[in-house]
């Protein structure tokens, strides 16, 4: 009886897991933008946009950075330091407004090509300001159509940050910005920019009907709508950022 009672339990647990495969391949997610491997020279290209905002600080106001700049190889204000607003392929820095300089969020920004439910998530993460205590970190932002789906500030000093993942849903034209403002909690009192140079990746997932995001939240285990620490570092050898910043 034991053995067959433990024969019930292995085909049970067998016929699980084939539900499980079977339910998973039926996914066929499908990644439609990817801010790092997408990025390039080209304003527009994949529907990736760089740009900043200005001002009253809405989406209305994106406005698009001058100037691809090879030796940052980044999106830039400016080709003279400072400003510092930047957009690069894995990383942004904002201009704050120490140094008598406008404030400027950079922005990050995807127009959707494609209608329904899908999962952001990427990574959030101070590059350089460990150990420094002359800067009060950032705040990094998304955005889909104005309407904020995030805004996760990090310390100066946290170069783990955080991987998020969300579930929204979007339209064939809807803008979705990744924005980073200079404002930060801390542990520097005060707006400034010094070593706000900051890690910030996006993908886009596409989740197919019929599947809805309440069954896929299910099916990956309530993984969607999240923010959790990152438990291992990231590498940054293949960024340049400016020195001190
Ligand atoms: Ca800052």
């Amino acid at each position: 009886m034991k053995q067959r009672a433990q024969f019930r339990i292995v085909a049970a647990a067998a016929t699980i897991l084939m539900t499980a495969c079977a339910a998973s391949s039926a996914l066929a997610i499908g990644i439609v933008a990817d801010s790092a491997a997408e990025f390039s020279a080209v304003q527009g290209q994949n529907g990736w946009y760089y740009g900043y905002l200005e001002g009253s600080f809405t989406a209305n106001d994106f406005l698009q950075l001058p100037t691809y700049s090879v030796s940052d190889s980044a999106w830039v204000y400016s080709l003279a330091h400072p400003p510092w607003t930047q957009v690069g392929a894995l990383y942004m820095h904002p201009d704050g407004p120490n140094n008598g300089r406008p404030i400027r969020w950079a922005v990050r920004r995807w127009v959707s090509d494609v209608a329904g439910p899908v999962i952001i998530a990427g990574d959030l993460a101070m590059r350089n300001g460990g150990g420094n205590q002359d800067s009060d970190g950032i705040t990094g932002k998304i955005w889909v159509d104005g309407i904020s789906i995030l805004s996760q500030p990090l310390y100066a000093w946290d170069q783990t940050g955080v991987h998020y993942l969300l579930n929204t849903t979007v339209s064939v034209g809807s803008k979705v910005d990744f924005i980073l403002d200079s404002n930060g909690p801390g542990p520097y009192p005060g707006q400034t920019d010094y070593y706000d140079t900051t890690l910030f990746t996006a993908q886009v997932t596409l989740i197919p009907e019929p599947v809805t995001i309440a069954g896929l939240m299910l099916g990956l285990g309530g993984l969607a709508g999240y923010v959790r620490k990152r438990r291992t570092q990231i590498g940054f050898s293949s960024m340049t950022q400016p020195l001190g910043h």
